[in-house]
């Protein structure tokens, strides 16, 4: 493990690179004229923490935005990077090929369960679902059910930004402006309920039933016409939503009774978020299809994919042998820089055990957040792996202020905290050390007894 030493203080070449001008830039998922006017600019990263501009360190208690999970500026990605842009900068992976990804595709499936065993590459986690949408669909077709168009996502999903994406996708926001999406899109109810589970540890007792509701949807659309459901196995984006008992496994007996295809949107649980390396693992339910990005090269260079199982790839291979079987692909699947960070990244996750790390840190993990319990606002709290949800009581008429008050306050007492609604969500880095723990929870019930 790289040493856990903090950055010298910014250096000049890189207050150098503070820009003067911040217009230009469209930021997203930003209030921009809000941030330009106090920004937040970091210079450098080491391990567990980010140096400011002003040349602070800040604990990062997100990793990034859930995807630095071996802790950042790791020298062995770092070098493999190096080398690999000195070496082969770029080749297609249209009708040619390089290494690189036949090597990561080998060693992912070596390391996911049952027959996931097929990897399709893409640039993003958006793109990685839109793609397991897409191959859903066109293996219902290429298997003769051509009729299974329908997509089932859940209300407060998120499933990144692309069409397929928001169209599946359940937070209203990332939907009304964008028209009238795909068609043939239905959702399931989420699972948010604090009447019955506010303050659970780990997964909630109640709410398996709400998994019916696909038979409600089955019975609406009839089977015939649906594809796959897809769903966040623990939803991050919308406030860390842990599934209750029982649910993803009903989940799934519903999908096998009915011939629909389940898809786990992993890009957050993937890569030993949970204390596995994925959360199909950590559930024990397998999933037909699992989308992944982020942690996938520990954020280092941008990659996402998607894991099919034997039987879905095999029903593409029917065709002709000189026939393409999937018109699908983006110019950078698989790109060469992309796989050396990936390659080195699993060596970095394996090598330091940084899985089953989290798991030994969850039970810790859990006690540091729900030690905040007591503290002002605070409605709710929501913990799996190295997870966290702590949900506040929104100041009336000024929904999402007390939250992004206490992310401010935690940013400038030197801890990077994240916030959607009135909800702060926490994932560190896995190679976090429980002293570090105590300072992300310290700092935060010191900003809860502050805020108004
Ligand atoms: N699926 C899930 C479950 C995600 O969390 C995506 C897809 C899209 O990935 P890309 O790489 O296209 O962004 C995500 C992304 C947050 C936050 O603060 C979460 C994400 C992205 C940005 C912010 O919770 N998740």
């Amino acid at each position: 493990m790289d040493k856990q030493t903090h950055s010298p203080i910014v250096s000049d070449d890189q207050v150098a690179a503070i820009p003067n001008g911040m217009d230009a830039f469209w930021m997203p998922f930003t209030a921009n004229r809000q941030f330009k006017a106090k920004p937040r600019l970091m210079v450098a990263a080491k391990g567990m923490h980010y140096t400011t501009a002003d040349g602070r360190q800040v604990l990062d208690g997100t990793a990034g935005l859930w995807c630095v999970n071996a802790g950042h500026c790791r020298d062995k990605i770092v070098a493999a990077v190096q080398t690999q842009v000195a070496q082969l900068d770029f080749a297609p992976t249209f009708q040619m090929g390089h290494p690189g990804p036949f090597a990561l595709a080998e060693r992912l499936a070596a390391m996911l369960p049952g027959d996931l065993n097929h990897v399709f590459f893409t640039n993003s986690g958006s793109e990685a679902v839109d793609t397991a949408l897409k191959i859903a669909i066109a293996y219902q077709r290429v298997r003769g059910k051509g009729t299974r168009q329908r997509l089932i996502g859940r209300e407060r999903g998120y499933h990144g930004v692309g069409f397929g994406g928001i169209s599946v996708g359940g937070i209203a926001a990332n939907r009304k402006f964008f028209g009238s999406l795909l068609t043939g899109v239905d959702h399931l109810p989420h699972t948010h309920n604090l009447e019955h589970n506010a303050f659970s540890r780990g997964q909630p007792e109640w709410g398996a039933h709400l998994a019916d509701d696909l038979e409600r949807i089955v019975a609406l659309h009839d089977s015939s016409t649906i594809a796959a459901v897809i769903v966040e196995p623990v939803a991050g984006s919308t406030g860390v939503l842990i599934p209750p008992q029982g649910y993803l496994e009903r989940l799934r007996a519903i999908c096998d009774k009915y011939g629909i295809l389940l898809i786990f949107d992993e890009v957050i649980t993937g890569f030993g978020r949970l204390g596995t390396g994925f959360a199909t693992e950590y559930f024990g339910v397998m999933p037909d299809l699992i989308a992944v990005a982020k942690g996938l090269t520990n954020a280092t260079i941008p990659m996402g994919a998607v894991f099919a199982r034997q039987g879905i790839y095999d029903a593409f291979m029917n065709a002709p042998e000189n026939a393409i079987e999937l018109f699908h692909g983006y110019t950078y699947s698989g790109h060469p820089i992309a796989c050396a960070a990936a390659l080195a990244t699993l060596d970095v996750y394996q090598e330091e055990g940084l899985f089953e790390r989290a798991r030994s840190l969850a039970s810790y993990w859990e006690d540091a957040v729900h030690s905040l319990r007591d503290q002002p606002h605070v409605i709710d709290i929501r913990n799996l792996g190295l997870v966290a949800g702590i949900e506040l009581e929104p100041i009336p008429g000024k929904p999402t202020a007390r939250a992004f008050d206490c992310f401010l306050r935690c940013y400038e007492q030197g801890v990077l905290i994240r916030t959607t609604g009135d909800i702060i969500a926490l994932s560190p880095p896995l190679i976090i050390q429980k002293n570090q723990i105590d300072q992300i929870f310290d700092t935060l019930a010191t900003v809860l007894r502050e805020i108004p």
